[in-house]
């Protein structure tokens, strides 16, 4: 190929809208027939027998789907299973020898693990038995806060075997993070870490965790500590009488196995907390059987996941992607799942593909995020290593613009793999909008239809269907299997975080009830959809969801301030960024001192993914008159945007101030 031809063909990319997928992708997809679409709508709610197939079920269902009393609907009625036998014991005789996780840890030189599904599944009985042997009983929340090490999804299966729900906190989560999340949950045991590392350096985690112990109300009767740290690298913390290493607890039921408890398809596997427009986390509710068929269906589907494959998500567990796309999707499946626990750019910005390489990973599946910083980097990293493993790729978290979909898809996938584009929620358990890689153009930009069988609709405030092309709220009108049941001792909250906005709630028909994520999107007339992001107080930053009332009220929790108000401004990387103002108490003055104690009270409430971009301090916010902050004037003004329409305020001059205080900043 000439220069020329290069430079033509470059441009053409640029401008390209539709791609299709490789016909040698097509030819060995999972799913490839286009009439699955019609199947599956023909065929509702039956057509999700086809998920629940994809397990091993102790007693089989009655009933795919009991909608007699909506939104708690329940799927797979009287089912029985355990989702620990379906991700290990059934994999036992066929693929006992083949990994089940590729461990590639942090520092490097430190090696890495691979567990075998025989490793795994003696493990994880071995901690079961552990678990039981605390104390832990069916139906107790455990809660797990620990980072990317293979003790996590050890402890989740442990858990999910003894049929006692997990509760994951993202190990970037702060103490007081912890502290509310085990006492919305009620929960009384915990598992954690001493520490691991972060670009070479060990980091103190026990300590996070022992705050975050001491803010719960309640009694906690047992923690079990990770000894993750090498020699050498500890912070000289002395376990309390209440606190065990993990490694002393298995060593004590070496050999033992537990069998694995019958649970009702309904039963609870995990919760989640996620964040939502008010400052109290969100309890997500998620079943065994509808969940887990979910999560391997859509693994199976979209991400194309063989057995045989190695199958390499980015995401952290300590969120739904994880939970889903690393634990139990790809586990469910049987197939190899990498987990990886350091950074890309450790030690230097070509790990991921250093990793991808080394292990000849088939499918990435990662965040928009992560693509922007790669592609900010510069393909050389890439261009290093030899890529052809792979078949496929996948984003989410966040909307990818065409630009960095594209260099995604030339620079990564050498343009022969598909690339989903997965709209979903950790409320929807698993995918829900994408195109199939093997059937469906791909369009930059735009996730794609709904899934066959799940029934997405754009919609304006009314609820009536918006025209193609014009922007409305992305609504799912027919429940799914892996939809959340309820928010965790919140059946009111979960009704009105969800439903109330379009459905009767006085209805006990199915037709009238409809699933609200607070998206907003459009769609085009070939029934893709584009979702544009949130339309309530939740910000993305990184593809991670915080509520702005959480930061606010870390904040205001700050001495010296009296009031602030969060919005998210766009960035370059992280898609959001965080912008704080914050109008100081009598007597106090805004100043580096005071941002510094601002941004402390964000990192001690929430974490450090929560640090403001900027804290501007401010006399005013600008308020309606009937004294709702009006936070998209704060998000012009984060943005450098041209004002909006600032009439109705009670207080139009503030907003000139602080956007003339900002750029004298
Ligand atoms: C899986 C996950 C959910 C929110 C969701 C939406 C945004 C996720 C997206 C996307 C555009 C995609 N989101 N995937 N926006 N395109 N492909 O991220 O769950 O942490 O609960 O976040 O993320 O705004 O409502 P969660």
């Amino acid at each position: 190929m000439s220069d020329e031809d290069g430079v033509q063909l470059e441009a053409r990319l640029e401008e390209q809208e539709a791609f299709d997928p490789p016909e040698e992708f097509v030819e060995q997809a999972n799913v490839s027939e286009k009439s699955i679409y019609e199947e599956f709508e023909e065929n509702w709610p039956e057509c999700w027998e086809q998920a629940a197939d994809l397990l091993d079920w102790e007693e089989s269902y009655d009933e795919v789907l009991d909608a007699s009393n909506p939104p708690f609907y329940e799927w797979f009625t009287d089912g029985k299973l355990n989702a620990s036998a379906n991700c290990l014991d059934r994999h036992l005789d066929e693929r006992g020898d083949e990994a089940a996780i590729e461990w590639v840890g942090e520092p490097l030189e430190e090696g890495n693990r691979t567990y075998t599904y025989e490793d795994l599944h003696r493990e994880v009985n071995e901690f079961a038995a552990a678990l039981r042997e605390m104390g832990v009983g069916e139906d107790d929340v455990v809660t797990m806060y620990m980072p990317m090490i293979p003790e996590l999804p050890i402890a989740m299966l442990a858990c999910a075997r003894i049929g006692a729900p997990h509760s994951v906190v993202f190990a970037g989560f702060s103490a007081d993070a912890l502290a509310t999340r085990m006492n919305a949950a009620d929960s009384e045991y915990l598992v954690t870490c001493d520490g691991y590392y972060r670009r070479g350096d060990p980091l103190d985690h026990l300590n996070k965790a022992n705050d975050g112990l001491a803010g719960v109300e309640h009694f906690v009767s047992d923690a079990v500590v990770v000894e993750r740290l090498r020699d050498g690298d500890g912070f000289g913390h002395d376990l309390a009488d209440d606190q065990r290493t993990y490694a002393d607890l298995v060593a004590e039921q070496a050999g033992e196995t537990v069998e694995p408890v019958e649970r009702d398809a309904e039963d609870m596997l995990f919760l989640m907390y996620t964040s939502g427009t008010t400052g109290q986390p969100k309890g997500v509710k998620h079943t065994t059987g509808g969940y887990l068929s979910w999560a391997a269906w859509t693994s199976q589907a979209v991400l194309d996941i063989e057995p045989e494959d190695t199958y390499f998500c980015s995401a952290d567990i300590g969120w739904i992607t994880g939970h889903s796309y690393i634990v139990y999707g790809p586990l469910a499946l049987g197939t190899t799942t990498m987990m990886y626990e350091g950074t890309p750019d450790y030690p230097e910005r070509d790990r991921l593909w250093e990793i991808v390489e080394e292990y000849e990973a088939n499918q990435l599946y990662t965040a928009p995020t992560a693509i922007r910083a790669f592609m900010k980097w510069g393909s050389e990293y890439p261009d290093r290593h030899d890529l052809s493993s792979l078949r496929l790729l996948g984003t989410v978290g966040e909307p990818i613009n065409p630009r960095a979909w594209k260099w995604y898809y030339k620079h990564i996938g050498d343009k022969s793999c598909p690339i989903v584009d997965t709209w979903w929620q950790t409320e929807t358990g698993g995918m829900m909008v994408t195109t199939l890689p093997g059937i469906g153009t791909m369009k930059p930009g735009s996730a794609g239809p709904p899934l066959p069988g799940v029934d997405a609709q754009i919609v304006d405030t009314d609820g009536t269907q918006v025209d193609a092309g014009r922007a409305g709220y992305l609504t799912v009108q027919k429940p799914w299997p892996g939809m959340l049941r309820t928010l965790y001792k919140n059946d009111e909250r979960y009704i009105d975080e969800y439903w109330r906005e379009y459905s009767d709630t006085d209805s006990d028909d199915m037709e009238d009830w409809v699933y609200f994520p607070e998206d907003g999107a459009k769609i085009d007339d070939d029934g893709y959809i584009t979702v544009l992001g949130r339309v309530d107080d939740v910000i993305n930053v990184s593809g991670h969801r915080l509520g702005t009332m959480e930061i606010e009220s870390a904040i205001v929790g700050v001495e010296g301030v009296a009031e602030a108000a969060v919005v998210g401004g766009d960035h370059e990387v992280k898609g959001e960024a965080v912008y704080a103002y914050v109008i100081t108490e009598e007597g106090y003055e805004g100043g580096d001192g005071l941002r510094l104690r601002v941004v402390g009270g964000i990192e001690d409430a929430i974490g450090p993914i929560a640090r403001p971009e900027s804290v501007v301090f401010t006399p005013e916010l600008p308020k309606t008159r009937s004294g709702k902050i009006m936070r998209r004037l704060l998000e012009d003004i984060a943005n450098n945007d041209e004002l909006g329409d600032t009439s109705t305020l009670r207080n139009p001059d503030v907003v000139e101030d602080i956007a003339a205080s900002v750029s004298d900043d």
